[in-house]
């Protein structure tokens, strides 16, 4: 923990303005979410309106200094980690792809790949912005990225078969939403890289600023058109009659 003073104006503000954005953003998922009329419209609701509300939280936490640490780095320099972060991604980040492989209609085997292959990507990221050595901060980095570059190739190669079977629309649609989410999670292993966790190219309140476009992008944007085309395509799924012939026992 930290006390937030010792944040520039620029990252302080920052912290606290996405804070109050990703509460917005839930707010606005909630209400798209309450408009679905399909059982899978509501499954997808779920997921989606769950991601800005871990961040706001995370973040709310890190502008309080709670979500923030010091450690020294072996040469003697004293380095923040934002674990709040890796806490809000390893929950969120999961939750996205489970979004979008659920969009596609994928089997548990790839969903399961997919989300495990994702835990281990932050995991191993936070390994990264925790190490004392310098070094094993990029061995880390590497081995995390890594798991990414699976993550992506299974995005782009399995996905779309999946997404076919239901039609050529939800596969276009597929196609948009997978761009749209790697492009944004693309730059997040090179913002790390030039930031203050990496080569320190980038001063703290402009890699604070960055991810905070892109979290709010990657989830309430993203968030907002994924339940969109939910809500204009036809259901993957026959719709069970609302609650016929099942109780909470079953
Ligand atoms: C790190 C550093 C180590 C290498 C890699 C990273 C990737 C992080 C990603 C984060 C995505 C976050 C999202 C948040 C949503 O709001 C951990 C930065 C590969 C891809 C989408």
């Amino acid at each position: 923990m930290v006390s937030p003073d010792q944040f520039d104006a620029l990252t302080y503000w920052t912290l606290w303005i996405t804070a109050a954005a990703m509460g917005v953003g839930t707010i606005i998922l909630y209400i798209k979410g309450r408009n679905m009329d399909t059982d899978e419209g509501r499954e997808h609701a779920v997921v989606s309106i769950f991601i800005p509300a871990i961040a706001a939280t995370m973040y709310l936490a890190m502008a309080l200094g709670f979500g923030v640490s010091r450690i020294s780095l072996v040469g003697g320099e004293e380095q923040l980690v934002f674990w709040g972060r890796y806490a809000d991604w390893v929950i969120t980040t999961p939750l996205l792809l489970l979004d979008l492989a659920l969009f596609a209609g994928a089997d548990r085997e790839t969903i399961g790949t997919l989300l495990g292959l994702d835990v281990m990507m932050i995991v191993t990221g936070f390994f990264a912005a925790s190490s004392a050595q310098p070094v094993n901060r990029y061995v880390w980095w590497a081995v995390s990225t890594g798991a990414f570059v699976v993550i992506l190739y299974a995005i782009f190669t399995k996905l779309p078969k999946f997404a076919s079977a239901y039609g050529d629309e939800r596969a276009s649609s597929l196609g948009t939403l997978r761009n749209l989410l790697a492009v944004l999670w693309f730059v997040y292993p090179l913002l790390w890289l030039v930031g203050t966790e990496g080569a320190s190219v980038v001063p703290l309140g402009v890699e604070t600023v960055g991810y905070a476009v892109l979290d709010v992008t990657a989830k309430v944007v993203f968030g907002y058109a994924l339940l969109s085309s939910v809500g204009s395509l036809a259901p993957r799924r026959r719709e069970t009659e609302t609650g016929a012939g099942v109780t909470a026992d079953d």
